[in-house]
């Protein structure tokens, strides 16, 4: 991706399904973005590079993905200036709530929006970034309302299926 609005990066492969949902709502959104696997721990020096070089290459915000001791979140935020949204990985010996203490406990100067933890999470990050994106883009917000009267519908059709 060349201009890439979002930078999505996730610590490992086995997050990509999860981080699937936040890529769908910026398809949905026809927001440009860029999915990356960087680690952390396995591969800090190409995390703290990619963080560092991403305002440069006109991203304008980062969502960060990751499970287990979860600092990936937090460390791209030490390395950029650029609004960080986290999204803590499900699963694991401790089913997230490690993920989303080390993704959300960021020390005062250095913070991290962090969602929820798994598919709604990555869902939510997508939206949220759609959501800063728009206060400069007036066509994301009527989409916004769009989106928000979609669902709203849905709920309605769901619960007029039920009383038949
Ligand atoms: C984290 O450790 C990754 O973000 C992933 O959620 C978790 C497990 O990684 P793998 O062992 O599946 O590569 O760094």
């Amino acid at each position: 991706m060349n201009n890439p609005a979002v930078l999505i990066v996730m610590g490992s492969d086995s997050d990509l399904p999860t981080m699937e949902e936040a890529a769908k709502v910026l398809d949905e959104f026809g927001v440009p973005y860029e999915m990356r696997i960087s680690s952390a721990h396995r591969s800090p020096k190409r995390t703290a590079q990619l963080a560092h070089e991403a305002a440069g290459r006109g991203v304008q915000l980062v969502i960060a993905a990751a499970g287990m001791a979860a600092h990936l979140a937090g460390v791209v935020a030490a390395e950029t200036t650029l609004p960080v949204i986290g999204v803590p990985m499900g699963g694991g010996a401790l089913s997230g709530i490690d993920a989303l203490y080390a993704t959300v406990q960021m020390p005062g100067g250095i913070p991290v929006a962090t969602m929820a933890v798994g598919k709604a999470g990555a869902k939510n990050a997508g939206i949220f970034a759609v959501q800063i994106l728009s206060l400069r883009d007036p066509e994301l917000t009527k989409k916004l309302i769009a989106y928000r009267e979609q669902m709203a519908a849905e709920v309605e059709r769901k619960d007029n299926e039920l009383q038949k």
